[in-house]
């Protein structure tokens, strides 16, 4: 018999007998396909315990007493949810894509070294465990924020050890040994296995944001591990690097940290501008606008990015005009970026707009990043950060920035690439039903974030004035509101990987390499690799993408 079963074959011919084990998932597999869900599906897990400390939160802080938690568990909350949330969950979920997603776009069967890949997945729940077990360390899990400044990172009051401090310096490394490897893959792929005829100008915008990002965490990192390494040598052994006390500067450990952790929030929305690049040409049906000015302005947000870190520090002792130099080079930042804001808002524009969960996603996630931006030039101001520091306005912007923007253009790109990851189709009904939560979740919990800290609101509290709580209480319904929308976006993604309807190879219609191959692609993506010969958003023009493929 030459003749394949009639029953293996679907609408588009494709055969059903590549779906994937479940197996697969837990094995040691160096499938960049396998890695990327395997990087997806455990940071969502942290990105839940994550949002469960959160809620915890927002419970203790619907009163103005400290009576849900008391302030020593506050404080191992808001450190732990913030330093999951970073580690835990956004750098992987990324990375997630950033794997699954860039060998596909651009032709290539998969990354460049696909072993180390994989060990770098597997640090991931090794570190991020870590993070969760430290709350069993004798005196509890870390506590000084995910910042971790002295003198509290190394007070170590419960005289161990193996205290919460020490364990969240050894994970913090790890996760940071774990993006080096992730990026040193990634770039060398983006760099030499682009398919014949994709020249730089033909690379989708995704691949130019991650690469950017990537090369942010190669220059970036470095800097941070060596301070944490000195943070653990003055913790356990006694150098006085940074012990004032003993004539070392905490100061010095802030430039070490926020010399990468502020390229870091790039690391972060820079992927989400890719995002935002790919989605908005699909749902309008136009090419990207100004594709090449969008692509070119992630490389100059890169380069800014390294020269603007002491905003961080304007509170800190910093002489006037080192602030002047820096606030100039931080608003300077706003340049590339409002290209960009402007590229996309000019692609929307009198497009056939096609309102799909994605798209909702990917409109809610840009309007909450204009927004952001807004307050995030006033913070760059030296006067207005000088005035709202440590108050609850700075909170409110970065949340903006990372839940407003980033977890949106997240949840966006899960629904679109959810029918080539899955071979199914969610239900378009419980994702609408997701995003409202989260846009009304997301407002409620945020917005009122601003207002109560241009009234005085300090941060990283559990108990405050009573003059703060009408506001407080606005921001815990949002809290919990976001809290029940992941509900329905776990039952979705659940039940339609299961019992979904079975995904043809490319039912948004878009144009790009990944979405030529079956859903979910072939082991090694593409029997013949693909000859490019376009630009990729030729949305309305038709011509042909690739020389030998269809489409
Ligand atoms: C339902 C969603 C969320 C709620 C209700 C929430 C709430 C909070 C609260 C109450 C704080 C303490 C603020 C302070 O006093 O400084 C906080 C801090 C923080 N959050 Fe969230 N958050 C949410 C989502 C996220 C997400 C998605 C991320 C990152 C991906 C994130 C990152 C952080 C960080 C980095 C901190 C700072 C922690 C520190 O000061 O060390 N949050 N959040
Ligand atoms: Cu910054």
């Amino acid at each position: 018999m030459t003749q394949a079963p009639p029953e293996a074959l679907t609408n588009e011919g494709q055969s059903l007998t590549h779906l994937p084990n479940w197996r697969t998932f837990f094995s040691f597999s160096t499938d960049h396909k396998v890695i990327g869900l395997q990087y997806i599906v455990t940071s969502f897990f942290f990105f839940l315990v994550a949002g469960i400390f959160a809620m915890i939160m927002r419970g203790e802080l619907i009163t103005p007493e400290p009576d849900l938690v008391d302030r020593t568990v506050y404080n191992a909350l808001f450190t732990m949810h913030g330093s999951i949330m970073l580690f835990g969950w956004t750098f992987p979920v990324l990375a997630g894509f950033a794997n699954y997603l860039v060998p596909l776009m651009i032709g290539a069967r998969d990354t460049a070294f696909p072993r180390i890949n994989a060990i770098a997945f597997w640090m991931v729940p090794v570190f991020g465990s870590l993070l969760i077990l430290s709350f069993l360390a004798p005196g509890g899990p870390a506590q000084s924020g995910w910042w971790s400044y002295p003198p509290v990172s190394i007070q170590n009051p419960a005289g161990v050890l193996l205290n919460g401090e020490f364990l969240w310096l050894v994970a913090v490394a790890l996760s940071g040994i774990s993006s080096i490897l992730g990026a040193v893959n990634i770039v060398t792929t983006i760099v030499r296995m682009r398919c014949p005829g994709m020249g730089w100008f033909k690379t989708p915008a995704f691949v130019w944001t991650v690469l950017a990002a990537q090369i942010i965490q190669l220059f970036g990192l470095p800097a941070l591990t060596a301070g944490a390494v000195m943070l653990l040598f003055d913790l356990t052994v006694g150098t006085t690097f940074f012990d004032a006390s003993q004539g070392g500067s905490p100061v010095l450990y802030q430039h070490f940290f926020w010399f990468y952790s502020h390229p870091a929030v790039y690391v972060m929305i820079l992927p989400v501008f890719g995002f935002f690049s790919e989605l908005f040409p699909v749902y309008a049906r136009k090419p990207l606008f100004g594709y090449k000015v969008v692509v070119v302005s992630s490389m100059i947000i890169v380069a800014l990015s390294g020269v603007v870190w002491v905003h961080h520090m304007f509170a800190s002792g910093t002489p006037p005009w080192m602030r002047m130099l820096f606030m100039f080079s931080t608003m300077l930042i706003s340049v590339p970026t409002g290209i960009k804001v402007f590229a996309w808002v000019a692609t929307l524009w009198g497009g056939k707009l096609r309102l799909d969960t994605p798209m909702l996603f990917a409109m809610g996630g840009l309007i909450n990043f204009v927004f952001a931006g807004i307050t995030g030039i006033m913070l760059a101001s030296v006067p207005v950060d000088i005035h709202v520091n440590n108050t609850y306005f700075v909170v409110g912007h970065f949340h903006y920035v990372i839940y407003g923007a980033i977890v949106f253009g997240i949840y966006g790109a899960v629904y679109h690439w959810f029918p080539k990851m899955t071979g199914k189709m969610y239900y378009e009904g419980l994702g609408k039903l997701h995003f409202w939560l989260t846009m009304i979740g997301t407002t409620l919990n945020f917005l009122p974030m601003h207002p109560v800290g241009l009234m005085g609101m300090p941060r990283r509290v559990a108990s405050y004035d009573p003059e703060f709580a009408f506001w407080n209480v606005i921001a815990s319904i949002g809290g919990f509101i976001l809290g029940m929308s992941t509900i329905p976006f776990l039952l979705n993604m659940i039940a339609s990987w299961i019992n979904g309807d079975r995904a043809p190879s490319n039912p948004w219609r878009a144009i790009g390499l990944e979405w030529l191959v079956p859903s979910p692609p072939e082991h090694e993506n593409f029997e013949e690799l693909p000859i490019v010969i376009a630009e990729p958003y030729g949305y309305g023009k038709s011509e042909p993408l690739t020389e030998n493929l269809g489409g």
